[in-house]
């Protein structure tokens, strides 16, 4: 099972990560990772910070000689935008501040908003990139694409690059959904004996952990539930590559909905938890829209979660190890499958 940790402030000096349980001899190299966090900084539709940033990150252990030691692996990236966060009692609306503030006792919403940040996802996508390298080492095949920007499908990067431009110029923000689409799984990744075994539910917690992501569905998903059993059965594509919670040998499609960054250049109406007086919340940094970053995010958190769901089932502390484990059972689910 693979096992990881973030931690750090938006503001703050460093993120950190570690990722626990990762086998030893996969060759990753620091290109690697830095090209995933080149993609989710480059995203379109982000703020300025993200020029500020340059999301190198460290290696500080589990590697030795260009691969995988299978030792925790240790990872930091240093945060350039490293302005010191005026102290303030007033919660945007919309993002973590006013539950965090009444979680944690406090009148100053920068120290709940430091760590709520999407900030943390650097991180995440780091760690992911991990997971993803050994995906693609077991020929197990990860992308990404953006559906939809606000109501709208996205046709091409330049009818989504126009759009994000309006939307910054009228002053709002756009939502979305983006959809992970996974090729070459084993069958049988996952279980159906507890409701955590199921591999739905784990890329459910994973995806639905992502800033912003309010809605989460595999393959057919909401549309599955107008659908006449006759009509749902007949198309195989409508499982999404899951049934009963197991990989059944198909791709796997996932989707998730992200809604518009509530932080609006020309603020939005709050009340200050020290005066109660009510006052203008205006966020100048905010990202036009998230949804191409938490594309990437998505590969990468998808990624954690079957990358661990693979050592589950085929154990293996070296790749090689696993990958022999791995293509037995290919080999022997494949004389099934391809009769089917
Ligand atoms: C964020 C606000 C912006 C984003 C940030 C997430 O940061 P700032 O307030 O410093 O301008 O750019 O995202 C990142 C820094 C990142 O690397 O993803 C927020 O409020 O969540």
């Amino acid at each position: 099972m693979l096992r990881y940790l973030t931690a750090g402030e938006s503001h703050g000096e460093y993120l950190s990560g570690v990722l626990e349980g990762f086998p030893s001899g996969v060759r990753i190299a620091p290109e690697y990772i830095s090209a995933q966090l080149r993609r989710r900084r480059l995203a379109p539709g982000r703020s300025a910070r993200q020029a500020i940033e340059t999301d190198r990150c460290e290696v500080l252990s589990g590697l030795g000689g260009g691969a995988t030691t299978g030792a925790p692996i240790a990872l930091l990236i240093k945060n350039s935008g490293r302005r010191p966060p005026t102290p303030s009692s007033l919660p945007r609306p919309g993002h973590a501040d006013l539950p965090g503030m009444l979680k944690y006792g406090t009148l100053n919403a920068v120290q709940v908003r430091e760590r709520a940040s999407a900030r943390e996802t650097a991180m995440r996508v780091a760690l992911g990139s991990f997971a993803l390298r050994l995906l693609e080492l077991l020929e197990v095949k990860i992308r990404s694409r953006v559906v939809s920007l606000g109501s709208r499908p996205v046709t091409t990067a330049k009818d989504a690059a126009d759009r994000l431009l309006r939307a910054r110029r009228d002053g709002d923000t756009l939502g979305g959904v983006f959809e992970v689409t996974v090729e070459n799984l084993p069958a049988g990744l996952g279980g159906f004996a507890q409701w955590d075994h199921r591999l739905g539910s784990r890329l459910g917690a994973s995806l639905l952990g992502i800033n912003g992501v309010k809605g989460f569905e595999v393959g057919g998903g909401f549309a599955l539930a107008a659908l006449g059993g006759r009509a749902a059965s007949g198309d195989l594509s409508l499982s999404g590559g899951l049934d009963a919670g197991m990989t059944n040998g198909r791709a796997l499609t996932l989707r998730c909905a992200v809604k518009p960054v509530p932080g609006l250049p020309g603020g939005a109406l709050s009340t200050d938890l020290r005066t109660f007086r009510k006052e203008l919340s205006v966020s100048k940094t905010s990202d036009t829209s998230a949804v191409f970053a938490a594309a990437v995010i998505g590969e990468h958190a998808a990624a954690l979660e079957l990358a661990s769901a693979l050592l589950e089932k085929f154990g293996g502390d070296s790749l090689p190890e696993l990958r022999r484990r791995l293509d037995e059972w290919r080999k022997d689910t494949g004389k099934i499958l391809r009769r089917l």
